[in-house]
């Protein structure tokens, strides 16, 4: 069809279904209404208040979403105490403390490092990946020169801690996917700012004693995070292999944009889990946080035992997170 003629056919069409271009506008100024009240907002998986408050002060000392992001994470990368992110890690069943992060700011763009060894600032490295390469992930070997390329330090990630509680581990070697709740911290934060912008990281060292060489739902966009800055952003937490076969965070964003709350559309995220066929559920958690454009939050979990923290108003609260199973 001649361009002249498919123009005047669509507006044709368009004055027939009774849009106008109004309309449109209209719809675009409802959705850039921002509730300026309720905004900037932090949240993040687990108790973790310095890092909240460290990413909030970011945005209120004038750092964008993405440094606050980054420097709210970075917090828990650089805590030893905390065994599954970082330095301090609990490695993988060779004694290897691999590390996996991505982020994602408001404009859609994104980065990840997986399989990381040797540099504890995962979610920096990521950042840089999505900045300053032409590329959104980098592996193994690979990400760890590229690291160095850009100033990273080399460090050993084990700590004395968590070698003895691999060498205690060793004795049995009983692997299996039932996870340990009380010990998950990896950490997946989410922000938006007081202009509406949003941006997210995920940083975590997957699983204690997995396999050598895999890889969880942290560094994979769309299941570990998810941001869309229209609608809103998802992180999860927990059994990565459940979250990547339902592609999570994605899910809970697009639960959002056909009109959910995020606390709905993280419920719905968990019983997509729940009802696969032969889900073993039981045996393993999977914890989601949300957020949209208005400040609205919200998490879930299937066990008991998952919290998210929040920093809204001037307060950095834990919230104890509702979930499938309640005993
Ligand atoms: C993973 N989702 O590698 C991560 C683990 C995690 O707290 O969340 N640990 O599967």
């Amino acid at each position: 069809m001649k361009r002249r003629k498919f123009i005047k056919k669509t507006s044709l069409l368009s004055i027939g279904l009774g849009i106008t271009n109004d309309a449109f506008s209209n719809i675009h100024k409802e959705a850039i209404n921002l509730n300026k009240d309720a905004l900037p907002v932090v949240i993040a998986t687990w108790d973790v208040k310095l890092a909240t408050k460290v990413a909030f002060a970011t945005l209120i000392n004038g750092g964008t979403v993405l440094d606050a992001i980054e420097n709210g994470c970075k917090i828990e990368e650089a805590n030893e105490k905390g065994q599954s992110v970082g330095k301090g890690g609990l490695p993988d069943r060779n004694g290897n403390v691999t590390l996996d992060a991505c982020i994602m700011n408001s404009k859609g763009d994104c980065g990840s490092v997986i399989f990381l060894k040797n540099i504890k600032h995962a979610i920096s490295l990521a950042r840089k990946v999505m900045e300053d390469t032409p590329h959104v992930m980098l592996s193994g070997v690979g990400a760890e020169e590229f690291g160095y390329s850009m100033g990273f330090k080399k460090e050993n990630l084990l700590t004395e801690a968590s070698k003895k509680a691999w060498e205690k581990w060793k004795k049995t070697s009983k692997y299996n996917s039932i996870i340990n709740i009380e010990n998950h911290d990896t950490i997946g934060m989410l922000a938006i700012d007081s202009d509406g912008n949003i941006s997210g990281g995920c940083t975590t060292s997957g699983l204690a004693y997995k396999m050598h060489g895999r890889v969880g739902d942290s560094p994979i966009i769309g299941s570990g995070l998810y941001v869309d800055n229209e609608i809103g952003g998802a992180v999860a937490t927990g059994l990565g292999e459940e979250v990547v076969k339902t592609v999570g965070s994605f899910l809970i964003v697009e639960l959002m944009r056909q009109g959910h709350n995020p606390q709905q559309a993280c419920e719905m995220a968990i019983k997509r889990i729940v009802n696969k066929p032969n889900s073993n559920y039981k045996n393993f958690q999977v914890g989601y946080i949300a957020l949209n454009k208005n400040g609205d939050t919200g998490c879930y979990s299937i066990q008991k035992g998952f919290s998210m923290t929040k920093y809204q108003s001037y307060k950095n609260v834990n919230i104890t997170s509702d979930s499938y199973l309640i005993s």
